[in-house]
């Protein structure tokens, strides 16, 4: 499985999924919840997500993409950093990554988009998170994936995940 860490839009993504860094509620928000809501078309992506969710910290649903290039858009909500010890921080984050992946290859997906779940309003520092994330992808073993996109919005977060790349 391919890795690429590259800076960019989310929601410009050629991916078969984009990944959403949502909160348990599935509501549409700011940050990459934002964009991506806006993009889909806010009301009828929220109409699906709220017949969906709530979710759990660390678990992962999907939507259709509606307007967005991308056919699925695959949910999950990271930890709040504070709300945590930091060892319990770093399992959810991980089975954020991990439960997105299990997902994209249960739909039979090849290509998968990652934003840097946590690190935003969610407060998770990146020089803990990028690591967290690429040892998830690392140590997984695909199915049917063959490249996973990290899609960094910010010079720094790709600095970050570039320092922990292998
Ligand atoms: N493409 C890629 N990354 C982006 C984009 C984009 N278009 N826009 C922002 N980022 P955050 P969280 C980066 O706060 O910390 C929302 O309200 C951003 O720079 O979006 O998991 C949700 O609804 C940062 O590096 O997500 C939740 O309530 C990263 O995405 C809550 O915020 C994550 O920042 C989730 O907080």
């Amino acid at each position: 499985m391919k890795i690429n860490i590259i800076i960019g839009d989310i929601t410009e993504s050629d991916c078969d999924a984009i990944v959403n860094a949502a909160n348990k509620e599935l509501r549409g928000g700011s940050g990459v919840c934002g964009a991506i809501f806006k993009k889909a078309g806010w009301d009828i992506l929220q109409k699906e997500c709220y017949e969906k969710g709530p979710i759990k910290t660390g678990e992962a649903i999907e939507t259709k993409g509606y307007n967005i290039k991308a056919k699925y858009i695959i949910h999950t909500a990271g930890p709040i950093y504070f709300n945590y010890s930091k060892e319990e921080s770093k399992r959810l984050l991980s089975n954020s990554y991990l439960n997105s992946m299990k997902l994209a290859d249960k739909l039979g997906l090849k290509s998968i988009a990652f934003p840097s779940i946590s690190t935003g309003v969610y407060g998770y520092p990146i020089e803990e998170a990028s690591k967290i994330a690429l040892e998830t992808i690392y140590n997984y073993k695909p199915e049917t994936l063959e490249l996973v996109e990290i899609v960094c919005f910010d010079k720094n977060t790709f600095n970050e995940y570039n320092k922990n790349a292998r």
